[in-house]
């Protein structure tokens, strides 16, 4: 194990050693570490289920753990060439004039992605995905794309399901070798909260290319076009597909609200395709367009660029297929849904209704609707597993129109209310998002923006200011940070400017950014920040991890520990991560290609021994084994 250590060792393998290396390297005495994996997962196995997993600590528990039903129409012998096929033969360019020639709709699956983010808080697991990845090859291939990682997937997947971003990208890709992948990247913010140094927004985006992604869906928070065009630039140099959304907001029928009228977007969307869009997206983020609205402005897009338009809206109002099809029928190139049982309230609309609404006419998808059927009840059964992440809304709300919350954010904050005791008062957190809005300026709301409102308004609500305690300038207030960066400038310009006696009462004499954060932010240094890391983390580090740590450098790090002790927590099956094993209960276990553990669960000793360790007795491959577990409980 010694001689394993000192092999491994970053400093050893780059030859930076003197004759005392040995004795100033402390970590190479740490054995106990580099268990071998299988170990180190019973060890996993073992805690969850002597202590539970804190990920699930409180919260509602499945009725049954039964396993899902595959798809039995779907054959999985051969695989039919699509979209990411037409890429490769076409390029970006001639892939975005193959999109326009096309009469049927083209279709994207969120179920990967925003569909989960917005209905269980983003905890879709790789498993799970994986599992039924090949089934989308094999059964779905007409479909455009799948949007499956970026948002708010990459943070939740190191910090709390422990696992890797980059490697679920990779091996979804493996798994569907013929759709084109696709994410979500909030332009310098890109999958965080902040703006990041240029040359960290580039470095992330080519990681991301290499990894497998296909088309960027780039937005920004305030719809800053300057903002965008960092990321726009980044992803065209890597030769995959840049998709420039606008976000939408208020409504553009309104003429109270001219800022965000017919001419603000198609303006906005000019400058997208000057500035490199492949495809025009129209984010409708809280499904906030209306099916008549729809109609006028999917038209004058059309007549505006030439580049092809890709519709994504949320079902919070219960409404939003109705804005889907009014957008279909004005000459919308592509659209977003989930499959069913991932659709509706928070989530995008049902693709497969959708598809059967236009089934045998001129723009019908082309999808096999027996394959989305089961796909779907895959999903279905599948989504029971996070029962303690479900928000527990029934029914879609025209309150939306009203407040404008993300879809996926209406369901954090809720949750984020009823944890601090408002939950009977969510009307006024409601009604304060949208005042807190207003007195911004009337802002776009979407990651990270709507965090800055979300923030403000919780706090309004707890501790009972009126707007007109946070606009007297004589009433000392302490703003949350998230408000406090936004004046600054520090995640952009909005729309028209900021509200400047506002502005002034929050930074209190502080200065703003009047231009790009980006610009004024110290490059990364990468062969650093990897040295950094790996002196932290004992072992070698890769490029990937590299753009991990740089996003959440904490969050990784945790990850990175949590990896070290338990192996790679993602080849479990969801049951197991979150509630352990049952007495007698056996699992098969892929630790790599052709390599298969097979771990049953005999016991637990009744009592600690004399450090209050319980000793957890399993089966490997027909072995026992032991692991010890202190008991927290
Ligand atoms: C995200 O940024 O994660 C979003 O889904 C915004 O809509
Ligand atoms: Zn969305």
């Amino acid at each position: 194990a010694f001689l394993e250590n000192l092999i491994n060792h970053p400093k050893f393998r780059a030859g930076e050693y003197t004759t005392r290396f040995i004795d100033e390297t402390p970590e190479l005495f740490k054995f106990a570490r580099r268990r071998d994996r299988a170990t180190r997962l019973l060890r996993f196995i073992g805690e969850v289920s002597v202590n539970g997993n804190p990920e699930v600590a409180g919260r509602a528990e499945p009725a049954n753990f039964n396993p899902p039903v595959m798809p039995k129409s779907i054959d999985l012998k051969e695989i039919r060439p699509g979209t990411k096929q037409k890429l490769d033969q076409l390029g970006p360019e001639g892939f975005s004039r193959w999109m326009k020639d096309q009469k049927r709709i083209l279709m994207t699956d969120t179920t990967m992605r925003d569909a989960h983010q917005s209905l269980i808080a983003t905890r879709m697991r790789t498993f799970d995905m994986l599992q039924v990845a090949p089934y989308y090859a094999h059964g779905l291939s007409d479909l455009f794309s799948v949007e499956c990682w970026g948002g708010a997937t990459f943070d939740v997947a190191m910090r709390f399901l422990k696992e890797d971003p980059w490697d679920r990208l990779v091996k979804l890709r493996e798994a569907v070798p013929n759709i084109l992948t696709q994410m979500l990247l909030r332009a310098s913010n890109a999958v965080g909260y902040t703006n990041y140094p240029d040359n960290a927004v580039d470095y992330f985006v080519k990681q991301a290319a290499e990894h497998g992604m296909d088309l960027f869906r780039v937005f920004d928070s305030l719809n800053w076009v300057e903002n965008m065009k960092v990321a726009m630039d980044s992803v065209l140099r890597t030769g995959k597909l840049c998709e420039g959304a606008i976000c939408y907001t208020g409504d553009i029928f309104d003429k109270d609200r001219s800022k965000y009228n017919l001419d603000y977007y198609v303006e906005m969307a000019r400058e997208l395709e000057k500035s490199g869009a492949h495809i025009l997206g129209l984010k409708d983020m809280a499904g906030l367009l209306r099916p008549a609205a729809a109609n006028t402005l999917f038209k004058a897009l059309k007549d505006t660029v030439n580049i092809p338009i890709h519709f994504h809206t949320h079902d919070t109002s219960g409404i939003s297929a109705a804005t889907v099809m009014a957008a279909i029928d004005a000459g919308v190139d592509a659209v977003d849904g989930a499959l069913d049982s991932m659709s509706g309230l928070t989530s995008q609309p049902n693709l497969g209704s959708i598809a059967q609404a236009y089934r045998g006419m001129e723009r019908d998808p082309g999808l096999d609707p027996e394959a989305l059927r089961e796909v779907s009840t895959y999903w279905e059964q599948v989504r029971r597993y996070y029962t303690g992440f479900e928000s527990d809304i029934r029914s879609g709300t025209s309150d939306v129109y009203v407040h404008e919350m993300p879809g996926g954010q209406y369901t954090n904050l809720r949750h984020q209310a009823r944890a601090v005791g408002l939950e009977e008062r969510w009307p006024e957190v409601s009604k304060a998002y949208a005042q807190v809005n207003k007195m911004f300026g009337d802002i776009v709301k979407v990651t990270p923006s709507s965090k800055v409102v979300g923030d403000m308004a919780l706090m309004m609500v707890t501790s009972g200011l009126t707007e007109q305690d946070v606009l007297d300038p004589k009433k000392d207030i302490a703003f949350p940070d998230s408000v406090i960066s936004f004046f600054r400038g520090e995640i952009g310009q909005p729309v028209g400017g900021f509200p400047p006696a506002l502005q002034r009462k929050v930074l209190k004499g502080g200065e703003a950014l009047s231009d790009r954060p980006g610009k004024h932010m110290k490059p990364i240094d990468f062969a650093a920040t990897k040295a950094e890391i790996e002196k932290k983390t004992h072992r070698n580090t890769s490029d990937a991890e590299v753009a991990s740590y740089v996003m959440y450098p904490k969050v990784f790090l945790e990850y990175a520990e949590h990896r070290s002790h338990n192996a790679d927590v993602s080849i479990l099956p969801t049951p197991v991560f979150f509630y352990g094993m049952g007495q007698g209960e056996e699992i098969s276990v892929d630790i790599e290609k052709g390599k298969t553990l097979v771990i049953r669960y005999l016991a637990t000793s009744e009592f600690g021994d004399d450090e209050g360790q319980r000793t957890v007795f399993f089966e490997l491959n027909g072995q026992p084994r032991t692991v010890k577990v202190a008991d927290n409980k």
